[in-house]
């Protein structure tokens, strides 16, 4: 099976798994995202269903982020059905009911920064990789409900930096400022993140629900009452021809470093 998406929801526990599969990267392509939400709808449906585990079924990567294939020569309508399910998967994780929590085991960059910031609670792998919101880097600006999920995790100063910066912290400068929860080896990610799991389901549901949902939902409607302007605000942006080049150097830079 060469699903781009694997779920797997453990009836004993209520707690499933929704593991990246795209390989080589986990790039976020107008089809994956699509798959993501129509499984995060499902198992939010499935009333025995308590938690979830956001993880990669590519130890190393986790998400390379959104596809930039997606961006660079796009075709109007699917740019715009690509954003817009962008948008309803981040308003879905933001204020799922389930609590989810991210198993970084990889690389994270932008749109995989963004996922795992959707979660309640993340756990990342040592070794040598990154994770931020590095949009600035190839020339293009983290839209304000990206923006909005930082400065909710990690406050404004340090949004202010990392998002001008394009900043891709290491794992222990994440952990410092809050960006992750926890930093364990590769191999303790999926227990950890298992471990942790339980303790948020020791809380009765409709507590923790409500108090997320107190939380997070200004930040939300945020997003739902804008929607369609930040739909054509995206095409006309990424649209523009310095953008289109900045991209296209982007990419280049992304294959001249295999060399
Ligand atoms: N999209 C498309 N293709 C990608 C992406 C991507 N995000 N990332 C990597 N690839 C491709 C590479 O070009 C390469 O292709 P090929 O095999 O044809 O040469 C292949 O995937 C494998 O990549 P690498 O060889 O680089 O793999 P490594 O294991 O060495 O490195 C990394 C993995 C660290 C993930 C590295 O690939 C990387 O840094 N990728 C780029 C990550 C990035 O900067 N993503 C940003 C995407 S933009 C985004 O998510 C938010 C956009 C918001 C838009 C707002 C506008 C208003």
């Amino acid at each position: 099976e060469n699903s781009r998406v694997l779920v797997n929801l453990n009836d004993k526990t209520g707690v499933a798994t929704m593991q990246l599969n795209r390989p080589p990267v986990n790039s976020l392509n107008l089809e994956v995202l699509t798959d993501m939400t129509i499984a995060l709808d499902k198992l939010q449906t499935e009333k025995d269903c308590r938690g979830m585990i956001l993880t990669s079924s590519s130890p190393g990567i986790f998400c390379a982020g959104l596809d930039i294939m997606e961006m660079y020569n796009p075709q109007e309508d699917r740019l715009r059905e690509f954003w817009r399910t962008l948008q309803e998967l981040w308003k879905m994780m933001y204020g799922s009911r389930l609590a989810t929590i991210a198993a970084i085991n990889g690389h994270s960059p932008a749109g995989g920064c963004l996922l795992s910031l959707t979660c309640d609670y993340r756990i990342m792998a040592q070794g040598k990789f990154t994770i931020g919101l590095n949009e600035t880097l190839l020339g293009i600006v983290a839209p304000f409900w990206f923006q909005d999920t930082m400065v909710n995790t990690v406050g404004h100063r340090e949004t202010e930096r990392a998002l001008q910066l394009g900043l891709l912290y290491s794992g222990e400068n994440a952990l410092k400022v809050g960006l992750i929860d926890e930093l364990v080896s590769p191999e303790k990610v999926m227990e950890t993140a298992e471990g942790q799991m339980q303790m948020w389901l020791k809380i009765p549901d409709f507590a923790r629900q409500l108090t997320k949902e107190q939380l997070r939902g200004p930040t939300v409607q945020k997003l739902a009452q804008h929607q369609e302007a930040d739909i054509d605000h995206f095409v006309n942006f990424i649209t523009k021809k310095a953008i289109q080049k900045s991209l296209e150097m982007y990419l280049n830079m992304l294959k001249q470093k295999k060399k």
